[in-house]
């Protein structure tokens, strides 16, 4: 299993590459990494197992977090009221997008980042995705809200961009024009 000694923190080259696509049929070794990478995230939602191993909780997590340069991620997503989702994704696409735009009103957070970077993430807020499960089954998804903002959070991982690399850095919490914040919580 993942935990929090296995995910690699800023300053690490890993976070800053872009990753190498996956090829089919999945290797073993890639079908444990897609099992792990869902598994840590499920187990991060769940209290007793944080406690009892030490996770930070996460609603997404990227191979290139383990140290691993390839296009996989899973996302777990459990909101009030929602069906919950929970996938993951190889060689993920965004195929088209709204021209709106949203950010998470408190601002992101990312396991590979121990301090707390305050300021708006731009994030569109529709996008249409395509990507592979782990049959090799190509998928097509309509996404908005939370699940659109943290699909953009992993797919940047895989093209070595942080979510702070968005942020304005003269003014943080500059109005995005046109833009809807998002509030979580
Ligand atoms: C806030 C948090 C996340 C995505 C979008 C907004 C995920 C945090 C966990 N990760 O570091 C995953 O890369
Ligand atoms: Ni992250």
């Amino acid at each position: 299993m993942i935990l929090m000694s296995d995910i690699v923190r800023e300053g690490h080259p890993a976070l800053r590459k872009v990753a190498e696509e996956v090829t089919f049929p999945l290797t073993d070794e890639d079908k444990k990494l897609c099992e792990e990478l869902l598994q840590y995230i499920i187990n991060s939602q769940d209290d007793e197992v944080c406690e009892r191993y030490g996770l930070r909780p996460g609603i997404g997590l990227a191979a290139p977090q383990v140290n691993v340069s390839k296009r996989v991620f899973a996302l777990h997503i459990e909101e009030e009221n929602k069906e919950p989702l929970s996938f993951v994704a190889i060689n993920p696409k965004i195929i088209s997008h709204s021209v709106e735009r949203t950010y998470l009103s408190n601002g992101e957070g990312c396991l590979s980042v121990d301090r707390d970077v305050e300021g708006f993430v731009p994030r569109y807020s529709r996008i249409t995705i395509k990507a592979f499960d782990m049959d090799g089954k190509e998928f097509k998804l309509r996404l908005k809200g939370l699940p659109s903002i943290a699909f953009q959070h992993e797919l940047d991982h895989l093209n070595g961009v942080m979510f702070y690399d968005h942020i304005d850095p003269k003014e943080p919490f500059k109005e995005i024009p046109g833009a809807v914040p998002f509030e979580r919580d």
